[in-house]
């Protein structure tokens, strides 16, 4: 098993979280998205959307890190196989991927590596009320639930990894303490390891 990887991605980050927790033994092939590694001719023959994480099990290439979580997790306690549970974790990782991500991942980018000009203030502006909206979703769930589904699945993995660094995009978690709690139900999870 190899995971071409990139070190400041939550998308790659969910992928070693749950190849921790199921004690899978991986090849990590670091991939830096900051010099255009994931946009060469080589690596676009690996995946020709130019983006990480990718898995490679044994010559089986998968792009997208909820798809690889699906992947990894199918058997396992981390997605249920009861038909209605089993769609509601991809309810969430879908939200994961629509509602969520492109405005708290990406502003979380913005911030961390690109300079401030008036171009990423205008950039961050539109992705504001997208994340806080996001955000109110996920706290209205979780004061009635611990985790996204039943007990901690690839639902709650999807959404840890920019949840918990969402400060890093410019949206504190202040005003979401049902958010801070399950944040912190996530990292007593045995097999629990961080992002840095
Ligand atoms: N939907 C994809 C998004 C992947 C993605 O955006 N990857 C970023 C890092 S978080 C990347 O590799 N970007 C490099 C590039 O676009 O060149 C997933 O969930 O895997």
């Amino acid at each position: 098993m190899k995971l071409y990887n990139s070190a400041i991605s939550g998308n790659s980050y969910k992928v070693r979280l749950l190849l921790s927790q199921l004690g899978i033994p991986c090849t990590i092939i670091p991939i830096d998205i900051l010099k255009g590694e994931s946009r060469t001719a080589e690596f676009l023959k690996i995946n020709p959307n130019g983006r990480t994480p990718v898995l490679d099990d044994n010559g089986f290439v998968l792009a997208e890190s909820n798809a690889i979580l699906a992947y990894l997790s199918r058997g396992s306690r981390f997605l249920p196989d009861d038909r209605r549970r089993w769609a509601l974790v991809f309810q969430w990782m879908f939200f994961e991927q629509y509602s969520h991500e492109p405005y708290i991942a990406t502003s979380r980018f913005l911030l961390q590596h690109r300079l401030d000009s008036p171009e990423r203030a205008a950039a961050l502006a539109v992705r504001r009320e997208g994340g806080l909206a996001a955000l109110r979703v996920m706290e209205g769930h979780l004061t009635a639930n611990n985790f996204f589904v039943g007990d901690y699945t690839i639902a709650d993995i999807a959404l840890f990894a920019y949840s918990h660094v969402s400060h890093e995009g410019g949206f504190p978690l202040d005003d979401f303490p049902k958010i801070r709690a399950w944040i912190e139900r996530v990292k007593i999870q045995p097999g629990f390891i961080t992002m840095y």
